[in-house]
């Protein structure tokens, strides 16, 4: 289970050749994002109602023009973040045998899996991914390794803060389609959602051009909230066009993904993107993905669909079984919507 990124020589100044990605090395460049849009949540939150109204309109022209904004003033402690990154620094510092527990066991629905590139590392990569990482179901039940001492502790009180943010959120993206606040939230019954929560992290790399941390993906939730120890490498897809993602200071990176594009029927669309890899600096980051209730029958909502003038674009699916689906792909396919586009 050793991480071939982890057991490199440091010396060595070529990556082995199974990890090569890039075929061509300027495919890992991209744009500069200094255009990403910025969304103040205190604004969001704010008594002013003429603020409030000013900062849904941006997060409604964020989600349309873009699938992807970062997020400032969401009131989490900078120092959860930072104590989180050490706790997930010490958790991959343990041996490979005091690791051998948090294994993938039975499948993609085991509450606690760790592992190397993708989900099933051996079997089916032909391309190995630069990065290693850490998936646990946080919601509707909390899941944690026990090690190391005061991990657990912080992932949930993250991961609780985290919930109240998403619920605002959600709220401003369902006022921005003008309807009310709790209708995105209601239609998915989030209070049994789904939270998936993972920890990666990206190793210096020698050949960073050639490598991938996590290739061109969607993700299968409504959204995610991402957040990093400050170093870059994510980067987003906009009309054929990459651009990097500029890591700030305690701004959450949220992207959506494939269930708010079923459920808004294709007004707000789930945004492609990677994780590239450097050579200098250890990367770490926490993606945690808000979904429905795993019983919970996807489909367009009724207020976005209009049987003569806007049909329902997707075929209904159950989240988990989507889930399922999209976590055992095999194919490295870009995105699971291809499985519902009617
Ligand atoms: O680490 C990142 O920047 C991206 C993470 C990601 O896309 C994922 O975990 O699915």
């Amino acid at each position: 289970m050793a991480s071939p990124a982890r057991s490199l020589d440091k010396k060595q100044s070529a990556i082995p050749s199974n990890y090569a990605y890039f075929k061509n090395p300027e495919d890992s460049n991209a744009l500069p994002g200094d255009s990403i849009p910025v969304i103040d949540y205190s604004h969001l939150i704010s008594k002013d109602l003429d603020q409030q109204a000013k900062c849904v309109s941006q997060l409604g022209k964020a989600c349309r023009d873009w699938g992807f904004f970062l997020v400032k003033n969401h009131g989490i402690p900078e120092k959860l973040y930072e104590t989180l990154f050490e706790k997930w620094q010490e958790f991959n510092s343990m041996s490979d045998d005091e690791k051998l527990e948090f294994k993938m066991t039975k499948g993609v629905m085991d509450r606690i899996r760790f592992g190397s590139s993708n989900n099933f590392t051996t079997r089916y990569d032909k391309v190995r991914f630069w990065r290693d990482y850490l998936k646990l179901f946080v919601h509707p039940d909390f899941n944690s390794p026990h090690k190391p001492a005061g991990f657990s502790e912080i992932l949930l009180e993250l991961s609780t803060k985290q919930r109240g943010v998403m619920k605002k959120l959600l709220g401003g993206v369902s006022k921005s389609l003008e309807v009310e606040e709790s209708y995105l939230y209601n239609m998915a019954e989030m209070d049994k959602g789904i939270e998936f929560l993972v920890t990666n992290v990206y190793l210096p790399c020698p050949q960073p051009e050639l490598a991938i941390g996590i290739p061109p993906h969607t993700d299968f939730g409504l959204f995610t909230m991402l957040a990093s120890n400050g170093v870059g490498g994510l980067q987003i897809q906009q009309k054929g066009k990459w651009f990097s993602v500029i890591a700030q200071p305690n701004h959450l990176m949220v992207n959506l993904g494939d269930q708010m594009e079923i459920l808004t029927n294709g007004k707000y669309k789930s945004v492609v993107h990677r994780a590239i890899v450097n050579s200098e600096t250890v990367r770490l980051s926490m993606a945690t993905s808000f979904g429905p209730g795993v019983n919970n029958f996807v489909v367009p909502a009724p207020k976005f669909v209009c049987t003569k003038t806007n049909p329902p674009a997707y075929r209904g699916m159950k989240y988990g079984d989507y889930l399922i689906s999209d976590q055992s792909n095999t194919t490295n396919a870009v995105t699971s919507l291809d499985m519902v586009r009617i």
